[in-house]
């Protein structure tokens, strides 16, 4: 898989999709920490995982699937945020991961800024890895259709980000 062709093996997604209202753009920062190492290798779709405890109150952001911006190094990528327990791996601690939809080397340890502009969905569970990679395959499309959009697009530029 890559982040360039996203392919949902013909699998329908859109029931899972929630209309966002009256959402307001969220900014994070946090350093890149690590994580299980199983973004990469099980699923093909590397995640940057935020130091928690930088996070402050954001941490207490509602968990479920999100799309927006990162400033890595003062560039900014397009995004899909999970945030939440990862219940398909049942983990016992609350993370934010950050998916970059480009390939990148290896950032760990670098300070990001993730702004949070819409909601994508709840965290789901599912019978098996494959749909768990075919939705996320899912979201980077939804993902990149949101981020045309008007106010998403505003962001791509820095100087409009809250502080
Ligand atoms: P971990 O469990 O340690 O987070 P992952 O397999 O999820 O491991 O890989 C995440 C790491 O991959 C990130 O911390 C970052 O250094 C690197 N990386 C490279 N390209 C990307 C990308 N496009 N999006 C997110 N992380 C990326
Ligand atoms: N994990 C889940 O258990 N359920 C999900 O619905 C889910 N959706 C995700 C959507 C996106 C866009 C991303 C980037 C990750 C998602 N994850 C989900 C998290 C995934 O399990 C996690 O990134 C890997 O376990 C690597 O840490
Ligand atoms: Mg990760």
């Amino acid at each position: 898989m890559s982040a360039d062709n996203p392919s949902t093996d013909g699998k329908d997604w859109t029931h899972l999709y929630i209309e966002a209202v009256d959402f307001h753009a969220i900014k994070i920062t946090a350093s890149v920490v690590h994580g299980f190492g199983r973004g990469s290798k099980e699923l093909g779709i590397p995640t940057a995982n935020l130091n928690m405890e930088e996070v402050g109150d954001k941490c207490e952001l509602k968990a479920g699937i999100y799309y927006g911006w990162t400033n890595l190094k003062e560039v900014m990528y397009e995004t899909v945020v999970s945030i939440g327990w990862n219940p398909f791996y049942k983990n016992e601690k609350k993370t934010i991961e950050a998916h970059l939809l480009q390939k990148l080397p290896d950032f760990y340890g670098e300070r990001i800024s993730i702004l949070i502009c819409g909601f994508l969905r709840e965290e789901c569970n599912f019978d098996k890895l494959d749909d768990l990679i075919s939705c996320i395959h899912s979201d980077i499309r939804v993902a990149k259709l949101k981020l045309l959009e008007d106010i998403p697009a505003h962001y791509a530029d820095k100087s409009t980000w809250p502080s």
